[in-house]
């Protein structure tokens, strides 16, 4: 199959890519390194040196014989994302090439409107080239559980049947984000939608847990094919920078209570769940919603398996509970369907302490990269970025 990949260069990206290019199709990818500049802005890098783009796609081609395409620009620019899809004619196309950070898109102003103009634009370009171009390609548009928020009610995939004076319908499920981040994928869902009620496009939108650990099958073949590790307080997520605080011996940065429950999955299973839902296309004119987590945890339960698992490696962890930095439920009910990938094949890799522990030991081996300077938080969802006063 010919595979476009969307921000092909990032954390889930450039394992994708292999991942595909392994399996024998034809890999193009899309990048225009803004995950890059967004660190080197902030004075934070990736816990593991990652190479240039070009540098990878030869380090690939040396260890596997594949080839991978590379195309470099924005997806915002619809010119540009027209004509990369004219030139590589994907069979499907796979969108990671957004903004993914909640704590980034509250920042300020600017920041929440690159969020939203990087995110829902590109993706509206990305509408226009297919239903132009190749209408028949299935999109694989990576959503997020968090559209959904902490509703008191069980979370169905992505639609309800509800009764309503007396007549019956099944609509899309109600919305809540927790952020301005959270909130540009549910632009970008209904923007799909629409593509696929009024244009007859096919696509899937992945709503995805929030992703942990580093290690996949290409990635483990060389140190040149890495992928990027980050624990800061913007980009960094909860379990990532929860191993690294272990290992610094910093208390870990529980948000206040920590009884906010999400879905996670291992960054192995990212990769199942995209190659499962290439695999398997949703029709034309399907609008498919898959709920991508493996398993649900708290923070706080987060906190105690990353306490527990690094004092089996002699670190002496304790939990801390800051004053929470986002406006979100603390204790809520949480209880979402997530059945349709397992329903196509997914084998979750579950979270255990052994998993937590590989996760330290790599940190460990990068332990001269840490700069513990990033690590308490100082965005704050009431008034942005408080630069000298973290909050605690
Ligand atoms: P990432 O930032 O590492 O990857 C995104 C890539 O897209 C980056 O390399 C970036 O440079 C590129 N990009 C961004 N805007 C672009 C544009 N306008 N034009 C071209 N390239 C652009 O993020 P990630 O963690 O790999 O996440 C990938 C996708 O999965 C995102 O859409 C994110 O919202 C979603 N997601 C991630 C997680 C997670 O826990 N990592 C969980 C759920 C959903
Ligand atoms: N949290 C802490 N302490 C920390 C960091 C986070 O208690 O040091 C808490 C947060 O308050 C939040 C939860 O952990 O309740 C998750 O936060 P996160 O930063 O790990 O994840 P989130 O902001 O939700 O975003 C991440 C990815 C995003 C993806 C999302 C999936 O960055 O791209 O969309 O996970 S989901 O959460 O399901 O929407």
């Amino acid at each position: 199959m010919r595979v476009l990949i969307l921000g092909g260069d990032g954390y889930l990206g450039w394992p994708t890519a292999m991942r595909f290019s392994a399996k024998g199709h034809e890999v193009s990818v899309v990048d225009n390194f803004s995950r890059r500049r967004w660190h080197e802005a902030q004075g934070t890098d990736s816990l593991t040196p990652i190479r240039p783009l070009e540098d990878r796609v030869a380090a690939w081609k040396k260890v596997s014989g594949m080839g991978i395409a590379h195309y470099v620009g924005d997806i915002e620019d619809g010119e540009f994302l027209e004509q990369t899809v004219i030139d590589t004619r994907p069979e499907a196309i796979v969108h990671y090439g957004e903004q993914p950070s909640a704590p980034y898109s509250m920042q300020s102003r600017e920041t929440a409107v690159e969020t939203q103009y990087t995110n829902v634009i590109g993706t509206l370009n990305l509408l226009f080239a297919m239903r132009d171009h190749v209408p028949d390609t299935h999109l694989v548009k990576l959503g997020t559980m968090g559209e959904y928020g902490t509703p008191n009610i069980d979370i169905e995939e992505g639609y309800i049947e509800i009764e309503h004076n007396g007549r019956r319908d099944t609509l899309p499920f109600p919305k809540l984000p927790g952020s301005l981040y959270h909130l540009s994928k549910v632009h970008d869902s209904h923007n799909i939608h629409f593509g696929c009620r009024v244009w007859g496009l096919r696509a899937t939108d992945l709503n995805q847990g929030v992703v942990y650990g580093i290690e996949t099958d290409e990635t483990a073949l060389d140190e040149r094919l890495c992928t990027r590790f980050d624990y800061d307080e913007v980009f960094g997520t909860v379990l990532n920078r929860f191993c690294v605080q272990a290992l610094i011996g910093r208390p870990l940065t529980v948000y206040g209570k920590g009884g906010q429950t999400r879905g996670f999955l291992n960054i192995r299973d990212t990769l199942q769940c995209v190659e499962l839902a290439v695999a398997n296309p949703a029709d034309r004119g399907e609008f498919r919603v898959f709920n991508q987590f493996t398993e649900q945890f708290s923070v706080s339960e987060l906190a105690e398996l990353v306490r527990e698992s690094a004092a089996e490696v002699g670190y002496e962890v304790h939990v801390e509970h800051l004053e929470n930095p986002r406006v979100e439920l603390e204790e809520h009910y949480y209880n979402a369907v997530h059945t349709k990938l397992l329903d196509l094949g997914l084998e979750p890799t579950l979270l255990g302490d052994e998993l937590v522990k590989s996760v330290i030991s790599m940190v460990e081996r990068h332990r001269d990269r840490i700069d513990a300077s990033h690590i308490e938080p100082h965005t704050t969802w009431k008034s942005g970025r408080e630069a000298e006063t973290p909050v605690s």
